[in-house]
């Protein structure tokens, strides 16, 4: 066990710089605000901080589009205060992870500046031109971001591919040269003392070089390239080069964020023997109130086929691979509004969903905000909202004549900037002394880092006793995972266990009172050791407990 990898047992904390805290006034998150608050970071108990990135960008998709890979973005301040932070950072046992994006660069990138200036540049291959025809691009797909993929350049007579906004150009991972470039920026950040990369939709770098047509699903426009572009031919030879060039040299974390990779993927990609990442964000879990063509169409979860998720998850990677385990990121509405209730039972609701996803076998991602019960935000107006994919959607469907209010209603449920508003520190906001770059959600007062810690009994304090419980426990790292009561429609009930012990995990992901039984839970009685809870006792009959609305426990025997 004591030559498992440090990440087994870490927690990490996402920021998104841009809205976690403004040490200078001018609205918009930075450096020296992250520097300012890694004391409470500390309190926590975290072990690393993964930041969205901070590279030099013009903030397209704020960050997402880079136009430097090794200057720092300078509304987020100087290269100066980054070194600043990984010094203070370490000081507190805290490492920092960057945000590898290399999918994409932004067009203001010299590179593409070049690429796109002339056919024989001796960068034109850093990207995918292809030629369409006067009125119609290469092939049918979409861009996540809307409208077609593929962008007109009038100089050379030819579109460019850029699966996320036009100002995204796809790199070309085909082109030797340009795969040079990437290992040499990750070794730069790396000789810095970073803790390792999060990777940007890295399983997107590898496309079938035919970019055939995708289906086009019904009522949409373009087609669906995905199963183009998703885990391609090359994505494993990629993967391992750049294990191969860089990573192996270093000790640190990597994990890949990866749409569309299924858990057979998954074996492939975080299984040690492969060297290729150490973990990969899933999305499966993320798509199940949505669909069946887009994140739009809103439905409601299902808990069986959430806990049939987790299942599945658990048990393909367990001594196979490794998981990654998150409710929220920069790009997920806020989990107590999603799956739990961010009305009646905020703090009930988001202790339960903390202790269900802790007391699972991989690394925890804690998105800032998500420790306090940060809920979803409602704007009235689509001008209160920043980001591009809310934006570019929202022009789309009402040139299709769709409502306003139909609109802004999936907006409310799956839009980017719910996760996006800005961290909360005092019960008045406490993010900036000016205008922030998006308007704070309105119930900062009973939802912030100041009161939270003044409350014992907070959500704040159920993460700083999970985090800690991971580190003393071995049974939560290496213990197996057996799913209990899979057709209960409200009750998310598992076991972990070891050779010595096992504990029982109970979580009521509903509203009303459930009740439930020893033997339906394969326990011998009660008595268990409690190791947490989200209420103060358990309401124990003989044989039966009954349960409150959210409430959730584990008992270790
Ligand atoms: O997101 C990848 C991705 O697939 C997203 O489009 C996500 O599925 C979608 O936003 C859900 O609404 C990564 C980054 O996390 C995201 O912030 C960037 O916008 C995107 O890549 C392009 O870099
Ligand atoms: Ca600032």
């Amino acid at each position: 066990k004591s030559i498992d990898p440090w990440w087994k047992r870490s927690v990490v904390y996402q920021i998104y710089p841009r809205s976690f805290m403004d040490s200078n006034g001018d609205g918009i998150g930075d450096l020296q605000g992250i520097i300012s608050k890694l004391d409470y970071l500390q309190k926590l108990g975290i072990d690393v901080i993964w930041l969205s990135p901070i590279y030099d960008s013009p903030n397209d998709d704020n960050g997402y589009d880079i136009r430097n890979y090794q200057a720092i973005m300078k509304e987020f301040g100087t290269m100066a205060d980054f070194e600043q932070l990984i010094k203070e950072a370490k000081h507190r046992n805290i490492r920092i992870v960057m945000d590898l994006v290399v999918n994409h660069t932004s067009d203001e990138h010299a590179w593409f500046v070049e690429s796109r200036s002339s056919i024989n540049s001796a960068y034109r291959d850093y990207y995918i031109w292809r030629t369409g025809n006067e009125h119609n691009p290469p092939n049918n797909w979409g861009s996540v971001f809307s409208g077609s993929a593929w962008e007109k350049d009038e100089n050379t007579n030819a579109y460019y591919l850029h699966l996320f906004s036009k100002k995204q150009p796809d790199l070309n991972w085909e082109h030797e040269p340009l795969r040079n470039e990437i290992y040499d920026t990750m070794t730069f950040w790396l000789d810095k003392g970073i803790g390792g990369f999060r990777m940007d939709v890295i399983n997107f770098i590898s496309k079938d070089l035919q970019f055939p047509n995708g289906a086009i699903p019904p009522n949409q426009k373009y087609g669906d390239g995905s199963p183009f572009y998703m885990n391609g031919p090359r994505i494993h030879t990629y993967l391992r080069e750049m294990n191969e060039r860089v990573l192996r040299h270093y000790d640190v974390l990597t994990v890949g964020e990866m749409p569309g990779a299924t858990t057979e993927d998954a074996q492939i990609y975080t299984n040690p023997e492969n060297q290729e990442v150490n973990m990969v964000f899933t999305f499966e879990h993320m798509n199940l109130d949505s669909g069946p063509f887009e994140k739009w169409d809103v439905r409601p979860l299902v808990l069986k086929e959430l806990k049939r998720n987790f299942e599945k998850w658990q048990n393909k990677l367990h001594r196979v691979g490794w998981n990654s385990l998150y409710w929220n990121n920069h790009d997920q509405p806020r989990i107590v509004s999603r799956f739990g209730d961010d009305q009646m039972y905020r703090e009930e609701s988001a202790k339960m969903l903390a202790i269900c996803l802790h007391m699972l076998q991989g690394t925890p991602y804690i998105y800032q905000g998500e420790e306090l019960g940060m809920t979803n935000v409602q704007f009235d107006a689509i001008d209160d909202y920043r980001d591009i994919e809310t934006l570019n959607m929202y022009k789309e469907k009402r040139e299709l004549g769709i409502p306003h209010e139909k609109i802004m209603a999936s907006i409310y449920a799956k839009g980017r900037d719910n996760a996006r508003t800005p961290m909360q520190w005092t019960a008045d906001g406490g993010f900036t002394d000016g205008v922030p770059w998006i308007r704070m959600n309105p119930n900062t007062y009973g939802i912030n880092a100041e009161e939270a810690i003044a409350d014992r009994s907070s959500i704040f304090y159920t993460y700083q006793k999970l985090i800690r419980l991971r580190k003393e426990l071995d049974i939560i790292t290496y213990g197996n995972f057996q799913l209990l009561l899979p057709d209960h429609p409200y009750l998310f009930v598992y076991k972990r266990q070891t050779k010595e012990e096992e504990w029982l995990v109970v979580a009521n992901f509903s509203k009303q009172m459930e009740q439930i039984t020893c033997e339906e839970c394969n326990v011998p009685h009660w008595k268990g050791n409690l190791i947490i809870a989200n209420y103060d006792t358990l309401k124990i009959e003989k044989e039966i407990i009954n349960l409150r609305p959210y409430e959730a426990f584990v008992l270790a025997y």
